[in-house]
């Protein structure tokens, strides 16, 4: 297995959810970390609680130009950036699309898919200079199965693992790895978000089963990451044993 102890892991999102569990799984490590999000006050409490070295980035991946600056700005100690996971992203709204707002699909647009491809940007050339280091999006499940008002997110996500897979031809020769993890239903912020903060709306989506949890994700990142250099996991979907796929549907005129 790779040691990731001398490693710096780069993840967005990490104000939450699975970013904040993976920066305490690389954290047992003893990587040191750049955590980005727009909540600062967030990233202050996971640093506070963390023994590495963090760096923190309050950034909105929707702007460009921050993104940019950002990673060309982080500190020397910081800057050669081994693994990073392109984690933030939302969905926003369940209704079907001919009643779908179109403010959210910018919104999951603009985070799930711009923000995501910003970051890369910026840090996939000094991992291919290197000839060392490691993209691992968060797709989803979303992205491979339709359902009733997925939409624009599982449109999103299929994006992330088209991206991923393209990524590894672009770069093939250069010892960079790309994998896509594709979870399933997994009891976050994620229901808060997606339904505008209903908290019994958000709470009934994992009422009865048990979901999985941030920690069995950033599990998953870390098994990823911790495998040989030259071990490249290509896609990993990964659901709770309660969740499976519906058939197709059939409307049937009375
Ligand atoms: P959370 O809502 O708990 O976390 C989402 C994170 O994304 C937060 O840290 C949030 O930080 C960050 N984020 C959102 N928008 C922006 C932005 N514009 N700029 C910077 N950061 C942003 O959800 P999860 O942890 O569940 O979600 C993480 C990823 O996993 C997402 O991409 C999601 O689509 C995906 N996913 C989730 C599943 C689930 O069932 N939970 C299943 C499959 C995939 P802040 O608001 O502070 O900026
Ligand atoms: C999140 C999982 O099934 O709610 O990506 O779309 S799902």
């Amino acid at each position: 297995m790779t040691d990731l102890s001398a490693s710096t892991v780069f993840i967005t999102g990490a104000s939450s959810g699975f970013g904040a569990a993976t920066a305490r799984r690389f954290a047992a490590d003893g990587a040191r970390l750049v955590i980005a999000a727009r909540r600062a006050d967030r990233l202050q409490a996971l640093k506070a609680e963390l023994t590495v070295p963090v760096h923190i980035l309050q950034l909105d991946l929707r702007d460009r130009g921050a993104v940019a600056a950002a990673v060309a700005g982080l500190p020397a100690e910081f800057a050669a950036i081994d693994v990073l996971v392109n984690n933030a992203g939302l969905a926003a709204g369940l209704e079907p699309a001919h009643k779908a707002s179109l403010d959210d699909w910018d919104l999951m647009v603009d985070t799930n898919i711009k923000g995501l491809m910003y970051c890369t940007r910026a840090v996939l050339p000094g991992m291919v200079e290197r000839k060392r280091g490691h993209i691992i999006n968060i797709g989803s499940v979303a992205g491979a199965y339709p359902y009733p008002g997925g939409n624009t997110y599982g449109g999103t996500k299929a994006f992330v693992e088209q991206f991923s897979l393209n990524l590894r031809n672009d770069i093939l020769g250069s010892n960079v790895r790309v994998t896509n993890i594709a979870p399933g239903m997994c009891e976050t912020e994620f229901s808060l978000v997606r339904f505008k903060g209903d908290a019994d709306k958000a709470a009934s989506v994992y009422k009865g089963i048990k979901p999985l949890s941030a920690d069995d994700i950033a599990e998953c990142i870390h098994w990823v990451a911790a495998l040989p250099r030259h071990v490249n996991i290509n896609i990993l979907e990964v659901m709770p044993v309660n969740q499976a796929f519906a058939g197709f549907s059939v409307h049937r005129e009375a």
